[in-house]
């Protein structure tokens, strides 16, 4: 009954800001206050910068627009609105210092629990369902994952903690999976936190395609490498191997060649890339090039999500490859538990109805798609969350990584980015089409 859901909502909403803090909490107390307000990359704003924006946009949404309260501090908006300062130039800011940003974050914090014990959950859309407070805790889930990016391009000691993923013997299943062509149900229009993006449901003609069951390993990415792929343009499209040649890059990001072998640097720990992970900090053109020197392709946003949601014994859509479950610990790498991708052909309870494996977590993957709308889009509750970045400048990413919370990932969730970047935790598999 409709009470039940609210008390339901209600108590989703306190354990999803609240395991959201508490993350936040470890990633901006794990390192001393210099490495807070330091710029670890131009890429990246301050980590002080992040843990304020997180208290800012709670107070904009859950405070102001929700609750019609005042501003607590009206002169710092400008400060941690993203689109006022790009992230080179926010170390310069006036910003917050960290005592002050962790105790902004904590009264906004405070007084949205307050907000939440009283809360009706319907009358509005912001409302229904508690999307406001859904909304802000995968605000703060991304801006972790954001957060967890600049731990690892911070230099200096490892700072950061957790056991590795179970291994698992090298998998010997099929490498790759025919999906049956025909329409799908793309997209959502009843799960209660998708973001504007994700809507509406609708229904998408994909003709049939193979696609990897696994994601491209580090083991598989090192034979295009000795093949010289990073050295022969037939491979890359023509930005691809301007910006390869341009910037000097022959292997993913963090990796360099020393004795005979291939080492990372991985949070603080220089270690031999493991040949069974899935491959990680490759940026589009670097997967869309690996693709083609396959004899493959990347496979599109559509076809990524019917492999992902697709039940060819009942027709639906799921919420992830396994089912409708919320994802546990059994079925994905997910929620920072570890700070790795877990090997190749990990999790088959988490696997699809057709056998994919490891869609959700482990690794952010490449599709071959821009950022595009779905037919019948409409911006809500703000433009600048998706609307503004739809436009052929943004590859779309699916499936979330490690660093991913199961707050901010389903099997309709979407990622994106400009084709060049790779401090992402960025990896992908290979798809192809049945010939006719
Ligand atoms: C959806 C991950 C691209 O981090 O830029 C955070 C999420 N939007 N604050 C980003 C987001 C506003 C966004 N991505
Ligand atoms: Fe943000």
């Amino acid at each position: 009954d409709v009470e039940t859901d609210v008390e339901a909502f209600r108590e989703r909403a306190l354990t999803s800001l609240t395991s959201a803090r508490e993350r936040t909490t470890l990633l901006t107390s794990c390192v001393e206050d210099p490495d807070l307000t330091a710029q670890h990359s131009p890429l990246m704003s301050p980590l002080v910068w992040d843990l304020a924006h997180i208290g800012n946009q709670e107070e904009l949404w859950l405070l102001r627009a929700v609750a019609g309260q005042d501003a607590i501090r009206p002169e710092i908006d400008g400060l941690y609105d993203a689109f006022e300062h790009p992230r080179a130039a926010r170390p310069s800011l006036p910003l917050l210092p960290p005592a002050e940003a962790r105790l902004y974050a904590a009264e906004v914090r405070g007084r949205a629990l307050d907000v939440l014990d009283g809360a009706v959950f319907r009358g509005n859309r912001l409302m229904e369902a508690g999307f406001a407070f859904g909304m802000i805790a995968q605000h703060e889930q991304q801006h972790d994952e954001t957060m967890l990016i600049t731990h690892q391009l911070r230099k200096g000691p490892q700072a950061l903690h957790a056991p590795d993923p179970r291994p698992v013997p090298p998998f010997t299943g099929p490498r790759e999976v025919l999906v049956p062509g025909g329409p799908f149900t793309m997209g959502t229009s009843t799960e209660p936190w998708a973001l504007d993006n994700e809507r509406p449901a609708h229904a998408r003609e994909v003709p049939p395609f193979h696609i990897d069951t696994v994601p491209v390993t580090n083991g598989a990415y090192e034979a295009f490498i000795e093949d010289g792929g990073y050295d022969d343009p037939r491979w890359w499209t023509a930005d691809g191997w301007a910006h390869i040649r341009r910037n000097s890059v022959h292997a993913p990001a963090y990796w360099r060649r020393e004795g005979g072998q291939w080492l990372r640097r991985r949070f603080g720990v220089t270690e031999v890339v493991p040949p069974d992970e899935p491959v990680l900090h490759v940026c589009w053109y670097e997967a869309d090039a690996y693709a083609r020197w396959a004899g493959r392709r990347l496979p599109t946003e559509a076809e990524w999500e019917k492999a992902a949601r697709h039940d060819p014994a009942t027709g639906r859509s799921r919420r992830y490859p396994w089912g409708d479950a919320d994802p546990g610990p059994e079925h994905a790498n997910l929620g920072q538990r570890h700070l790795r991708p877990a090997p190749a052909g990990s999790y088959p309870e988490g696997e699809s109805p057709l056998g994919v494996r490891q869609l959700i977590g482990d690794v952010w993957e490449w599709t071959s798609s821009d950022l595009l709308p779905y037919p019948g889009f409409t911006a809500f509750p703000y433009k600048e969350y998706s609307e503004v970045f739809f436009g052929p400048e943004y590859k779309v990413l699916r499936g979330g990584s490690f660093a991913v919370d199961a707050v901010a990932c389903r099997g309709t969730f979407r990622n994106w980015d400009y084709p060049i970047r790779r401090q992402i935790f960025s990896g992908f598999r290979t798809a192809r089409s049945v010939e006719a």
